[in-house]
């Protein structure tokens, strides 16, 4: 049964997650359902792309499938992580992609938010960023990610608390584009959708590409690269790291010890 729904209306696709047993939690399988339907879309020269949950849903997306994380000893979140591959093809994919957002979305599934090029949500939409409470160091990449969101203090409070926050705040903070009740959604992200399918696509992938690089040009030095890989292997190495993925699996509230 297919976990990812893809629908074509002229030069919009649509890419709807459609796995609610699991809170569409990233997992292997979505993922590559996801990448897929990304690259379809390239190759049928969709204009335009929406990823989307099903309409109404409570939880867009549950985040990285915690189950399928390293339980140590090896980088959750390395370069061929499932979740980096489906972050990169959102980036790289030359059509513009909107994240129609109702529901909660959380840890990894707010980077793929985010690293789409624009974000339409209802007041349902909240948005939390989670590794501290698994224990998990996030990736490079991913903090860039996070870090072109919206401003340093702001992913600070959203990375050390692990809480949700509000659509409406994160509007107000220039996180998202606009919110939108959930009755009036899909009209408004049709007409957003349209009003871009009938602009120049070339000039838009490029200048796409363009904000992709320049977003992400931070020189950041060999040593201090692998300053950063050897401080998040601590982590990772930890028995905290341990406990945070322990803890989810068995359905209670972690203990961590600071190592
Ligand atoms: C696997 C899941 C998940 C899930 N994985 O429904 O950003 S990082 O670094 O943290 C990164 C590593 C990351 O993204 O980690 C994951 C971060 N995600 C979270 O912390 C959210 C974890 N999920 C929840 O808090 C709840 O599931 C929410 C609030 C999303 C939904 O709660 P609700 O009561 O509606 P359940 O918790 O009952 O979940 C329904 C089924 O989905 C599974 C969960 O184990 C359950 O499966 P079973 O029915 O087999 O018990 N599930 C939910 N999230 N991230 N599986």
């Amino acid at each position: 049964m297919s976990l990812v729904r893809t629908d074509f209306s002229g030069a919009i696709a649509t890419i709807t997650l459609d796995q609610p047993a699991k809170r569409n939690a990233l997992s292997t399988a979505l993922i590559e359902e996801l990448i897929e339907a990304l690259s379809r879309c390239a190759s049928e020269n969709a204009r335009v792309v929406v990823l989307r949950a099903r309409a109404g849903v409570r939880v867009w997306s549950a985040g990285h499938d915690v189950s399928e994380l390293p339980k140590g000893g090896r980088d959750p979140l390395g370069w061929n992580d499932p979740l980096r591959h489906l972050v990169r093809s959102v980036e790289e994919l030359p059509a513009p992609v909107i994240a129609l957002v109702e529901g909660g979305v959380w840890g990894g599934a707010c980077e793929l938010v985010f690293a789409c090029d624009l974000i339409i949500a209802s007041p349902t939409a909240t948005f939390a960023v989670t590794p501290a409470r698994l224990g998990v160091p996030y990736n490079v990449s991913g903090m860039q990610t996070f870090m072109n969101a919206c401003s340093l203090r702001i992913v600070k409070e959203m990375l050390f608390t692990a809480k949700p926050i509000s659509a409406e705040r994160a509007e107000r903070l220039g996180m998202i584009n606009h919110v939108v009740e959930a009755s009036e959604i899909e009209a408004f992200v049709d007409a957003l959708a349209a009003d871009i399918s009938k602009n120049a696509p070339l000039s838009i992938s490029v200048m796409k590409e363009q904000m992709r690089m320049l977003a992400g040009a931070n020189p950041m030095s060999p040593r201090r690269f692998e300053r950063v890989q050897g401080l998040r292997r601590i982590v990772y190495d930890s028995a905290d790291y341990a406990e945070g993925i322990q803890a989810f699996l068995e359905k209670r509230s972690p203990n961590f010890i600071g190592r």
